[in-house]
């Protein structure tokens, strides 16, 4: 299988980064084949990067358009620069990108939220270089988000796209995240894994550091330094064991980052240079319990979206720190990564936050009859197609690839989400699924548990894979999508779904990832009407009742953080309006109740 190992860019005795970013060129490809990157790109219209491009717009054609899209942008490298090994790395592009160095093709990657780079020396001229990147937003039955295709064609014979999306947010798409050129020697680090292994009772870990080198050295040195950069072990080889003495742990909330610096010689000199930070935690899923460093944790937060004003599903650091500072005055811990990997930015965020995250491929959408009402169609069901229909096994295994590969390091993420909202009841599920768990099980290094986030039709009588599972993550939407309006049966409807999982499976700790329900921020009603601020605060109580009382129930992720932005439909009044924040971040009357609620829960005991 190809390979997809991506250290995040850094500037080191070494290295140089140097940022791409900023307003590029625009075209959409209209007719389809009539542009190339042979020549530089016509056009007066701009776009930022990294951002989706459909807010940045007042054209309604152009925001909604299916197709093919064309970025430029010229940038010249340094000449001292010239004698390395120069690599142009894209955080991600939606979904689909063809980049091209003064019109040679250097890169093609598929998949919209991981990365890709290339290296470009042979690409590169004296002087100006023009960067070109086609990017197209269509999904269908093989990709990941999973989108309903069709083409047409017009009156003059050209093709037309459109993509009804499988998914409930909206389909932004351009050049989400960073674009960087960075350097490295041409003998050089190429990826590091560091697996720690940690004895609670002696307070001591020893740190597994894999290095693989890009080239020859002479020597690989490690050496681990504490937060405040003194080292505290070291070692030499590409695979070192380092014992940490009085270890400070990476605690939920209470992060303590240490740095791998990894140093590739030749002849007694220091060819390349790269620091890894990370965290040394433990993660245990036994008894029905999800443990963290010894103690059982309990999660407190949130499924998320990117998604924001103007810049929509780009990289957005000042709201990544607004959120995370938000989710902690709530006394949230953690977060889902709904329904794609985040920005490596946001990860790196995280594990210094002690924000501990269930990181989920874009498996989203592997769902194609949709009906609430089990109980009538629990026929329907046994009888549904959609594994015999979808064909995205090749890109699920790209995305478990691609994020376990990018994301194998950070202390944060403490569980995989292999999908979400999939057909687990359907005829086929198992036979899909369990060689993807095989797959997520046999490339993580660290070994931690894996899920899959179960649709309301996954019942314990209807689902058909939750062997697979170390976590049962359940989305539940009593009282909004069924009995809409009507709370009275909540607490009980959930306790006892809940008993039975518990009984089923008493191993395997529960959690919720989904439970929410549409309020519109300053619609008040005293008869608790639905959409008002008033439901959502009596639904959400209805559900604690009952999460208080199952033993084996470990974690609370209400859906959603904030209103976030979706196709148009008569239930979306501008967007999902589950948020306990507005799109902007104004708290909702939900968030003082959870945030007393929460504040009350310890994380761990
Ligand atoms: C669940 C999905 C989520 C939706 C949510 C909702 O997992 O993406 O946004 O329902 O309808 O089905 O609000």
């Amino acid at each position: 299988m190809e390979e997809f190992i991506l250290l995040y860019p850094i500037t080191t005795h070494s290295r140089v980064v140097l940022n791409l970013d900023g307003v590029w060129k625009f075209k959409v490809e209209e007719p389809v084949g009539s542009i190339t990157a042979a020549t530089p790109l016509q056009t007066t219209e701009v776009m930022a990067v990294p951002a989706s491009f459909n807010d940045q717009t007042d054209n309604p054609q152009l925001r909604e358009h299916n197709g093919y899209f064309w970025y430029e942008t010229n940038f010249e490298v340094a000449d001292l620069l010239k004698t390395q090994r120069l690599v142009l790395r894209f955080g991600s592009v939606t979904h689909e990108a063809w980049v091209y160095v003064n019109g040679t093709e250097v890169a093609h990657h598929k998949g919209g939220f991981t990365p890709f780079e290339a290296e470009v020396n042979d690409a590169l001229v004296d002087g100006t270089n023009r960067l070109s990147v086609r990017l197209s937003n269509l999904l269908d039955y093989t990709t990941l988000p999973v989108g309903n295709f069709t083409e047409t064609t017009d009156d003059a014979g050209n093709p037309q796209y459109s993509v009804d999306e499988n998914f409930d947010f909206y389909n932004y798409a351009g050049i989400h995240r960073p674009v960087k050129l960075y350097s490295t020697p041409h003998d050089y680090i190429k990826d590091v894994t560091v697996v720690p292994d940690i004895d609670l009772a002696h307070q001591q870990a020893t740190i597994h550091l894999t290095t693989e080198v890009g080239g020859t050295f002479d020597t690989v040195q490690v050496t681990i330094l504490d937060e405040q950069h003194h080292p505290v072990a070291q070692g030499t080889g590409t695979d070192a064991s380092l014992t940490i003495d009085n270890v400070h742990l990476w605690q939920p909330l209470n992060a303590y980052l240490y740095t791998a610096q990894i140093t590739g010689l030749r002849d007694g000199q220091v060819v390349d240079t790269y620091e890894e930070p990370f965290g040394v935690r433990q993660i245990e899923v036994t008894n029905g319990q999800f443990k963290i460093n010894g103690a059982p944790f309990y999660f407190k937060g949130f499924g998320k979206h990117e998604d924001t004003y103007v810049n929509g599903k780009g990289l957005n650091e000042a709201y990544n720190v607004l959120d995370i500072k938000l989710m902690k005055s709530m006394g949230a811990n953690s977060f889902r990564t709904s329904h794609y990997p985040y920005s490596d930015e946001m990860m790196r965020l995280c594990d210094r936050e002690g924000i501990v995250v269930i990181d989920e491929t874009p498996a989203v959408g592997l769902m194609l009859n949709f009906n609430f009402d089990i109980e009538n169609k629990m026929d329907g069901l046994n009888k549904d197609q959609t594994w015999s229909t979808l064909k995205t096994t090749a890109a699920h295994r790209q995305v478990i690839q691609e994020m376990i590969d990018r994301d194998k390091n950070h202390a944060c993420v403490v569980m995989w989400s292999i999908s979400n909202e999939s057909a687990h009841y359907a005829p086929g599920a198992h036979d899909y699924f369990a060689p993807l768990f095989d797959l997520a099980r046999q490339l993580d290094p660290q070994k931690r548990p894996c899920t899959y986030v179960a649709i309301m039709m996954t019942l314990p009588e209807t689902d058909r894979c939750t062997d697979l599972v170390d976590v049962i993550s359940l989305n539940r939407y009593y009282g909004w999508y069924l009995n809409n309006g009507d709370l009275s049966d909540v607490t009980k409807t959930v306790q006892d779904e809940l008993e039975q999982w518990q009984a089923k499976y008493p191993d395997k700790p529960i959690i919720y990832t989904e439970y929410g329900a549409d309020t519109i921020a300053g619609v008040h009603s005293p008869y608790n009407e639905p959409f008002s601020e008033e439901y959502q605060v009596d639904y959400y109580k209805q559900y604690s009742t009952a999460f208080d009382r199952v033993p084996h129930f470990v974690g609370e992720q209400v859906w959603n953080f904030a209103d976030f932005q979706t196709k148009f439909g008569i239930q979306r009044v501008q967007g999902n309006k589950k948020g306990l924040f507005t799109r902007s971040r104004e708290p909702k009357m939900v968030v003082h109740y959870l945030s007393e609620r929460w504040n009350n829960i310890p994380n761990q005991g």
